[in-house]
């Protein structure tokens, strides 16, 4: 069987061929982040966007560590296919909007060079949220943390491994050399991605041994553009009977297919510093204020999903669609939509409408979305998703019953396992701050073990408070034994 690439390309059945001709665009977004997520999600919508409008808007993608994925797409020519697996059955198609796929060390001379270059004009981002090196506490950069401190003293472009810092220094040398405005557009699941952006990339450039810091703080501040933006779209790890659907559909051998729900969304603040994508075109929403859509989807979606997460891997699940097929997995979805909606500012999508669909896209069989894998980065992920309503529903009085049982899943699973990973199998940067937690514990339900944890997350506040720690305590033993009481 042949292998997916420019030249295979021709033999594929039309309709399963890209929107556009690869051919004709030209390198105009620079995307960091070369997982599924991006390549089912901003790749689709760029590509839409460049067949309606016509405009040459192709994407260089970049991978800030492995160079797997860029070796494999080098080798079909950057095309590969997504699969949306519906309810009723599969479609796959070829995409194209990608016209070069670069390693961010191995490559950096391309990338510098790109990143200066007026043509280009937006940079996207899905590094999740390990990615930004804010301290748990502050939320600002982490000035102190390895990979930070040792990009601040790098000489050389090859040299900084993360993402923060290559963008830092990316915009240096772009103001140097003439200084075109340019968007910086956060696609991963925080509150306020933009500022937390422009925060950690500020952050960066002011704690820089470069003479002209504060001449790229001010242009900065006034020539590059940092929007928050909401991306929706369930997109789980690739597996090797994902490589074999695509495989039979395309008639070629696809090495980095990914797979999708059918739904997707993007909504973005219209606050961008030049040209961009008219993803529009493709549906995407531009609104003055994404703070409504964005709480909804971090505190609906991502909220329920780490819960079915903790709580689902606790009674021996594997997958989410595996939890919503329990006779508690859509009440555990509803109950929780119900209890954090208060929190919700007005202006967003109705919450009930929201959860009825959510349990709908969460039980889609054709979907193998691992518990494993949204369980993991827990320390990052559940401050975003739980933390705040916690705090208002907490501050108002209000019950928080759903919030502290997905609390509790989250204490059990950073359990230390006998492998010397996670108990349930999930990873996370923290794990071993987070076992420590667990050394002195007295019992199974020790309060102690909770208010450890919660510092280890910057929530002093939280584990100050006697009665939601010792709710979250009293929850653990039925965990430990795999049961979860809803
Ligand atoms: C998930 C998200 O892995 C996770 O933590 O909650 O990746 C989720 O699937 C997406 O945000 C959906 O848009």
């Amino acid at each position: 069987m042949p292998s997916l690439n420019a030249a295979t390309l021709e033999r594929i059945a039309p309709e399963l061929r890209p929107a556009v001709a690869p051919g004709e665009l030209r390198p105009r977004v620079v995307h960091f982040g070369l997982g599924a997520f991006h390549r089912a999600h901003q790749a689709i919508y760029t590509e839409n966007a460049a067949a309606r409008s016509g405009q040459p808007w192709g994407i260089v993608a970049v991978a800030p560590r492995s160079t797997g994925t860029v070796r494999a797409l080098r080798a079909q020519d950057c095309l590969y296919s997504l699969t949306e697996r519906h309810p009723a059955g599969d479609a796959t198609r070829v995409v194209g909007s990608v016209v070069e796929a670069l390693g961010m060390r191995p490559d950096a001379a391309r990338v510098e060079e790109l990143l200066a270059t007026p043509d280009v004009t937006t940079l996207t981002l899905t590094i999740t949220e390990k990615g930004y090196h804010r301290r748990p506490d502050t939320g600002r950069l982490d000035t102190a943390a390895p990979e930070i401190a040792a990009d601040l003293g790098a000489a050389r472009a090859a040299d900084r491994t993360t993402v923060v810092g290559r963008i830092a220094a990316g915009l240096a040398a772009r103001m140097r050399s003439g200084g075109a405005p340019v968007s910086v557009v956060s696609c991963d699941n925080m509150a306020a991605n933009g500022a937390v952006l422009e925060t950690v990339v500020r952050g960066f450039v002011a704690a820089s041994p470069w003479p002209d810091r504060q001449a790229v703080l001010d242009w900065m501040a006034q020539a590059v553009a940092f929007p928050a933006t909401v991306v929706d779209r369930i997109v789980p790890a690739t597996t090797g009977t994902d490589r074999e659907t695509a495989r039979a559909a395309l008639g070629a051998h696809d090495s980095v297919p990914v797979v999708g729900e059918p739904y997707r969304q993007w909504v973005l603040e219209d606050s961008f510093a030049g040209p961009r994508p008219p993803w529009e075109l493709d549906g995407a929403l531009f609104v003055p204020d994404v703070v409504p859509y964005q709480l909804t989807k971090l505190r609906l979606l991502n909220g329920s999903h780490s819960a079915l997460a903790y709580l689902g891997a606790a009674a021996g699940r594997t997958t989410v669609a595996d939890v919503l097929a329990t006779g508690w997995g859509q009440r555990l979805v509803r109950d929780l939509c119900a209890e954090v909606a208060p929190t919700l500012p007005a202006g967003g999508p109705d919450p009930a409408a929201y959860a009825a669909d959510l349990t709908e896209r969460f039980g889609n069989p054709g979907m193998r979305h691992l518990l494993r894998q949204i369980g993991s980065d827990g320390s990052l992920k559940i401050p975003e998703r739980w933390f705040d309503a916690l705090r208002s529903l907490r501050a108002a009085g209000t019950g928080t019953p759903v919030l502290e049982l997905a609390l509790a899943g989250w204490v059990n699973a950073t359990r230390p396992g006998e492998d010397g990973g996670q108990f349930l199998g999930t990873t996370d940067p923290a794990a071993p701050a987070l076992a420590a937690c667990w050394r002195e514990a007295a019992a199974p339900e020790d309060t102690g073990t909770v208010r450890r944890l919660l510092r280890v997350l910057g929530a002093a506040d939280l584990a100050e408070d006697g009665t939601l720690v010792s709710a979250v305590a009293a929850r653990l033993p039925a965990l430990k034994a795999g049961r979860v009481e809803l």
